[in-house]
């Protein structure tokens, strides 16, 4: 789905690095965008703030001047990776979990996509996981009580006929726009019946609007079992935020590392591109963050906007240094540093 760009004389796009080597990898994708130069109407970057480290110094961890810039002189944005402790600090809320609800950006689109070894070649994996971006357990609607054996923690978990059937409509209308036009139903509704179920049920009922799409379901446990056994059984596949979150983490693993993997939130208004990978604190500072998620959610953003021309130079770019291996970061079993796949990648740009 494309926003129409006829109207558009400029584009103003936000930059949020956030955390870790999310301030490696989106000026990188800054860069790539940059070097489309005449393809794109005038491009002008807001440089925001969000994430751990701002909460550390500021104490907030998503400012509403991010909000409002994105809300107000923003087109689209670019996301890098937030590092959240694992235990509950006091006053700190994940900033992209909170961004997506705020922004409505109720689709997490990831396109999961090996590279052929020549471009007359299909890539071997080829599948989109499209994961449900605003309830399940994200609500984060978590209590700890104290119980007659000791403590007990909650959560609550919720799924929408609304939300279920607009992902649901996005799900169809991206797997009609594919070659195979193919939806697999990710849930887990023989032991969640109530929430799984609604969330199939709604999803299912979307179905009579794309007739020329074939549907099957799978429980999340096996799809993960036959993602790695015949990877080419998937088309688009759709899932509730937590499934689709783990699944397309494990579904980058066949296609060379998380490094690769791009992503967009998308709204009906609005669309953020997102590297899948985290803030990787292990690299940070190494100069050995793979940039290309971050450069090709930079191409799925401009495609969402209705820029094909630009996006497929990114892309074709990127595919062209893969393909000759030679810059390749450590991930990928390579040697170069970051700045050295991104020169590489805008000279073939
Ligand atoms: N770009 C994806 C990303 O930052 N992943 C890390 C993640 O999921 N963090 C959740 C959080 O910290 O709120």
């Amino acid at each position: 789905r494309s926003m129409a760009t006829s109207a558009r004389k400029s584009l103003t796009i936000g930059l949020i690095p956030a955390d870790g080597i999310g301030k490696e990898v989106i000026p990188a994708a800054r860069t790539a965008i940059e070097a489309v130069g005449s393809d794109l109407p005038p491009t002008r970057f807001v440089d925001l703030i969000a994430g751990f480290e701002t909460f550390t110094r500021t104490g907030v961890a998503l400012p509403d001047e991010t909000v409002e810039s994105l809300q107000k002189e923003c087109d689209s944005a670019l996301f890098g990776s937030v590092s959240s402790p694992s235990k509950k600090v006091v006053g700190y809320s994940s900033p992209i979990v909170a961004l997506r609800k705020k922004l409505d950006l109720y689709a997490n689109v990831r396109p999961v996509l090996s590279v052929s070894p020549s471009p007359d070649q299909p890539s071997a994996v080829d599948m989109v996981v499209v994961r449900e971006n605003t309830e399940c357990l994200y609500i984060k609607q978590e209590q700890q009580t104290l119980g007659e054996h000791g403590k007990e923690a909650r959560a609550t978990r919720l799924i929408t006929e609304r939300a279920s059937t607009r992902i649901g409509q996005m799900a169809f209308e991206l797997a009609q726009a594919r070659a195979r036009k193919h939806l697999t139903i990710i849930h887990k509704s023989n032991v969640l019946s109530v929430t799984d179920g609604l969330f199939r049920e709604s999803v299912r009922a979307v179905h009579e609007k794309y007739p020329d799409v074939t549907v099957a379901e799978q429980l999340v446990d096996s799809a993960v079992y036959r993602l790695f056994r015949e990877p080419q059984i998937y088309d688009v596949m759709v899932a509730p935020n937590l499934y689709g979150d783990i699944l397309s983490d494990a579904a980058a693993a066949l296609v060379g590392s998380l490094g690769v993997v791009p992503s967009v939130n998308a709204g009906d208004n609005f669309v953020m591109g997102e590297p899948v990978h985290g803030s990787a604190p292990d690299i940070v500072g190494q100069e050995i963050a793979n940039p290309i998620a971050s450069i090709r959610s930079a191409a799925l953003m401009l495609r969402h906007l209705g820029y094909n021309k630009g996006a497929d130079r990114i892309d074709s770019a990127v595919d062209a240094v893969v393909r000759e291996g030679q810059l390749l970061t450590p991930d990928l079993g390579g040697k170069a540093k970051t700045s050295e796949v991104v020169n590489a990648i805008v000279k073939r740009i």
